[in-house]
């Protein structure tokens, strides 16, 4: 796939006016509301505002080391060194990490569970891992050093999004071998919220306690947020009841239309806060107020961008494969993770004052892509435009199947309460309506069938959006 195409297609899929204004040199502006003036606005400014010079250094620095370290620790890497002829001594600065070894999932699936440790187990204070949706987990370790710079990072994102010792925040993410609650509790203790460790679920009591405590920050996946701003009237209370201003938001695909949305419904400020277990967890990056691409802590995460067949690097501004190396982390530290994340990065310095590597929200997964009859096609694409025509309900789901060997992609959409009383031609215009939109944005015909208000399953965690019945 050559740029422009790959230009294309991340405009189709709502990365507004970003790429191209990024190859020109200007910021990811996704739009220019004023940033908000939070109390402190950089946890880190010596990091976080650091020149670039200082920071290839330092992270130059670092990279000589952990090659080091992994060879001499790991021998999966020490293996794989070996093979492509690369020495501990051939690398002399973060521009030769290109010599080094990708690391995949199947990687530490195949190490399953402890084996890519590069440190004693004595050492390791904690484990997470992820289930994954097939085979077996993948576990990750981490040092007290680790546990430190973890808190240290998602403090970064929390006073990017600028949330302080006023705030009482609300953890609704899963706490236990997901790193989602325990990875933003301790960031939050560190910047000094009153932390509600509530974890996922039950959302009846999410909102009696968020109304009860008077929380200002709600931390959860984005397709929780919505459903607890859609079950807030049928539990009886109104926004009035609530004092959130802050949204942390992350741990799956959500599209910048779908932030706006989450702005409206709650009448909040709502971030979004990336991270993955293999290289931390929550924390990696976060946007600030400008929203204009996530700052990614690269003096401990490294970033790259790939092409997703060639494995070869891209240039700035153009989409591929999200790559990270880790240049601090001493329980599981790993070279050139392939994220399967798809996103862009931005060196300019950002309005906030920040100069740390910005990359752009991330709408997808190469391996999220499905194919219909030929056409590529990425399930933020169809939120992208059901969120701009506004005519439903947030909440979806595609259904893909085959029918004499033709490829079908069948949208299921919930309607809003108030559209229950339209008569069957309104919601036959309206689903022709979505039909056509969808047709005209993604060059495939889906049919649309409009459902009753909460007869989608609703997630506590990360949403599923796709039935692939092709795969059964
Ligand atoms: O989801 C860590 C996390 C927890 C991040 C809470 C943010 C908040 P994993 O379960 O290992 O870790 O899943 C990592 O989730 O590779 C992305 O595909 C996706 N993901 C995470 N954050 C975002 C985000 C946690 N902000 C995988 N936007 C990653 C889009 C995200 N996708």
């Amino acid at each position: 796939m050559n740029d422009e195409s790959r230009l294309k297609r991340q405009e189709a899929r709502g990365v507004k006016k970003s790429a191209k204004a990024l190859i020109k040199g200007q910021s990811a502006g996704y739009n220019n509301r004023p940033a908000q003036t939070p109390k402190k606005t950089i946890w880190n400014k010596k990091i976080e505002c650091m020149n670039s010079k200082d920071m290839h250094a330092l992270q130059s620095e670092r990279l000589v080391e952990l090659v080091n370290r992994v060879y001499n620790h790991v021998p999966f890497y020490r293996k794989r060194m070996n093979e492509m002829g690369v020495k501990p001594s051939d690398i002399h600065s973060i521009d030769d990490i290109v010599k080094l070894p990708f690391t995949y999932k199947n990687d530490l699936r195949d190490n399953y569970p402890f084996n890519l440790f590069a440190v004693p187990m004595q050492d390791i204070v904690r484990v997470h891992a992820s289930s994954g949706t097939t085979g077996k987990p993948t576990t990750v370790g981490y040092t007290k050093a680790d546990i430190e710079n973890w808190k240290e990072v998602v403090a970064r994102c929390l006073t990017m999004a600028g949330i302080g010792k006023e705030d009482i925040m609300q953890i609704s993410y899963g706490y236990g071998l997901f790193t989602g609650g325990l990875g933003v509790h301790y960031g939050a203790e560190a910047v000094g919220c009153s932390v509600i460790p509530i974890s996922g679920g039950n959302t009846r009591r999410q909102l009696q306690l968020m109304s009860d405590f008077g929380s200002t920050v709600l931390a959860c996946t984005p397709s929780y947020a919505l459903h607890l701003a859609d079950a807030l009237s049928e539990n009886g209370y109104s926004l009035k009841d609530m004092k959130l201003k802050t949204g942390v938001f992350g741990a799956e695909p959500w599209t910048e239309n779908m932030r706006l949305e989450l702005e409206k419904k709650w009448g909040i400020k709502a971030h979004d806060i990336y991270g993955l277990s293999e290289i931390m967890g929550p924390g990696v990056a976060n946007d600030c107020s400008y929203h204009a691409g996530l700052h990614v802590h690269e003096d401990h995460f490294y970033p790259e961008i790939v092409d997703p067949t060639t494995k070869k690097a891209l240039p700035e501004g153009i989409e591929g494969e999200l790559v990270f190396t880790t240049l601090t982390k001493e329980g599981i530290p790993l070279l050139r993770y392939n994220t399967r994340d798809l996103s862009t990065l931005n060196h300019k310095p950002c309005l906030c004052g920040r100069t740390s590597v910005r990359m752009q929200k991330i709408t997808g997964r190469s391996d999220d892509m499905l194919i219909i009859r030929g056409v590529n096609l990425f399930p933020s694409q169809i939120e992208h435009v059901l969120l701009e025509m506004g005519e439903t309900s947030a909440h979806y789901m595609l259904f893909v199947d085959r029918e004499n060997n033709l490829d079908t992609l069948e949208l299921k959409v919930e309607l809003v309460e108030s559209q229950l009383t339209d008569t069957i031609r309104d919601l036959q215009n309206l689903s022709r309506k979505i039909e056509h939109a969808l047709n005209s944005a993604i060059g495939l015909h889906v049919k649309v069938t409009l459902v009753e208000p909460k007869t989608i399953a609703r997630s506590e965690g990360k949403a599923i959006r796709v039935v692939d019945n092709r795969k059964k």
